[in-house]
């Protein structure tokens, strides 16, 4: 038995390819264990795990804003152990040359992670093992790609053990995806670049059986889920497995859900289907009010129309949704930002998600921008090596006033009523009163105490039932209230 510590982030979502990862090696007989990292005492409590857990390989899972995290503890891990390193994720498999030049990376492994790492770990000398690159002293071994798994349900269950342990809100707020891949390739995605990768194959694969995806749900009930997450690219993708699965999870889940979804696979039947199974909020990205912009930078499909058209489903069956938008984007306009808010305030999302562009290595965004010229060869170096900061959005609202008004009024937007939203768009008069950050989260907040005002509401209808059902005075009282029509 080989045993592999998992080195991750602590943040408020679990990692799900480690997830499946540990459920792999265990399904293979080996062993998997996690240590979270935050600034509390970190260096001594891995040390501690180290002496404790006595691992064989340590592993790293990486997405590109993590990077220059993933640099700094790669490097402290060596200086603490020989132990061999494995970077997998995003990052490694977009950028594969970059990563394995790292001293403490001694494999690299592409793309999926189950079979490589499994071999990977079984024959640690093996320099031929496909999805990997493995270090040897002065040379590099760059193998090729193996088929991507498309029978979803020959894997096993995600192991959620590993989180669980780390916190209660991990078991609360559960992750599940059914599938694997989207089937869309929006210029700006890692999709983009992923089904450049595996260009002859099924990115978009096949999803999960019901019956598979219910039997992990039956656990994550037991095991105290109060929210199923679906972190699907597309969750409504196939409406006939939709529908399937929507019957079943009704029948023997019945917990609240929420979704990624996509304007062009939300319909009326689609809602009619997701709120009759319990789907609480709908998250899809719109990206930009722009129709040209969506369409030819972005490469999205949707047109505004279509975009209206799901909105009203949406909301016709009382379904909570966010959306996403991009700020940064070549070709458009900086003063036309506000053009598009009439957009926002027409559709009146529940919530609004502002991002500003990140260009990930080799996606067809990186070329768009290069040949605009918003992109300059030293910020995609600065990507690429992991010299740039999460929290891109806040910086440039940081250095950008109008910026920092517009993303706060996206936030109100959500909740004033539509003809104040479009006085305050007019001639930008919304600057005057939104310019600090300090009023960018009130609506938030609102929302909040909003739902918290209809929870008391509802805690107050069901005391007031009981005691309607169990105090016979007050019941004939009611009934007969209601016989007088009051
Ligand atoms: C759930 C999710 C999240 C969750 C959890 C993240 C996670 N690590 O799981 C949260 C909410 C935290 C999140 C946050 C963000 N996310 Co996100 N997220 C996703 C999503 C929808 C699913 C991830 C997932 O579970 N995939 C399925 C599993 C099976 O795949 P996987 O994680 O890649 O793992 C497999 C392989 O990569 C490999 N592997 C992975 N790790 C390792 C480690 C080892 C040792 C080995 C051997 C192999 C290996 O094996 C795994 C099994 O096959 C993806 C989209 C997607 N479809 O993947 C985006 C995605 C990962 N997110 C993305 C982005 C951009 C973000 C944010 C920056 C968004 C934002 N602007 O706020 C933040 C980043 C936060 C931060 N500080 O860095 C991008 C990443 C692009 C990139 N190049 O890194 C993706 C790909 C979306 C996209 N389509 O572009 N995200
Ligand atoms: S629909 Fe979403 S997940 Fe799919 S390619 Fe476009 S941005 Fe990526």
């Amino acid at each position: 038995m080989t045993r592999i510590l998992f080195i991750y982030p602590k943040r408020a979502s679990v990692s799900f390819g480690i997830e499946c990862l540990s459920a792999y090696l265990k399904s293979n007989g080996h062993h998997a264990d996690l240590i979270l990292y935050d600034e509390n005492n970190f260096r001594e409590r891995l040390i501690k795990r180290l002496k404790m857990y006595e691992p064989d390989f340590i592993g790293f899972s990486v997405m590109t804003e993590d990077y220059g995290w993933a640099k700094k503890i790669g490097k402290l891990t060596r200086s603490l152990t020989n132990i061999p390193i494995i970077f997998g994720g995003n990052h490694p498999t977009g950028c594969p040359e970059e990563v394995i030049k790292n001293s403490f990376v001694d494999y690299l492994v592409r793309s999926e992670g189950e079979e490589p790492l499994i071999e990977i770990i079984e024959n640690p000398k093996r320099n031929n093992i496909k999805n990997t690159w493995i270090k040897r002293k002065n040379k590099i071994y760059k193998n090729n790609l193996r088929p991507l798994i498309q029978d979803l349900d020959s894997l096993p269950l995600p192991d959620k053990t590993l989180f669980n342990k780390e916190g209660k809100h991990y078991k609360e707020l559960y992750n599940c995806m059914v599938g694997r891949g989207c089937p869309f390739g929006c210029s700006y995605c890692f999709n983009n670049y992923m089904k450049k990768l595996h260009l002859n194959e099924r990115w978009s694969r096949k999803k999960r059986s019901p019956i598979n995806v219910i039997s992990e749900l039956k656990l994550a009930k037991k095991y105290g889920a109060k929210v199923i997450y679906f972190i699907d690219d597309v969750f409504t993708s196939d409406k006939k497995w939709l529908n399937e699965f929507l019957n079943k999870y009704k029948k023997e889940i019945n917990i609240p859900f929420k979704i990624l979804g996509h304007v062009l696979f939300t319909n009326d039947e689609i809602c009619k289907m997701l709120k009759d199974a319990g789907c609480i909020e709908v998250e899809f990205g719109i990206q930009t009010p722009f129709e040209s912009i969506r369409t030819k930078i972005c490469k999205r499909a949707e047109t505004n129309k279509q975009v209206i058209k799901s909105v009203k489903c949406l909301k016709k069956n009382k379904i909570v949704f966010s959306v996403s938008h991009i700020f940064g984007l070549p070709y458009e306009e900086k003063e036309s930002w506000e053009k598009g808010l009439n957009f926002y305030i027409d559709i009146k999302p529940n919530k609004i998600a502002d991002f500003w562009l990140q260009y990930y290595p080799n996606t067809e965004i990186v070329d768009i921008g290069l040949a605009h010229g918003d992109l300059k060869k030293q910020h995609l170096k600065d990507v690429i090596n992991g010299n740039i900061t999460f929290s891109m959005v806040g910086n440039q609202r940081k250095k950008n006033k109008d910026l920092l008004s517009l993303s706060i009024f996206f936030q109100w937007i959500t909740i004033l009523p539509r003809p104040l939203s479009r006085f305050l768009a007019k001639n930008k008069k919304y600057r005057k009163i939104f310019y600090s950050e300090k009023v960018k989260n009130i609506p938030r907040i609102l929302r909040h105490f909003t739902s918290l005002k209809l929870f008391i509401i509802m805690i107050m209808a069901i005391k007031r039932k009981i005691e309607i059902e169990y105090n016979p005075q007050i019941s004939s009282i009611t009934h007969h209230e209601k016989e007088l029509g009051k």
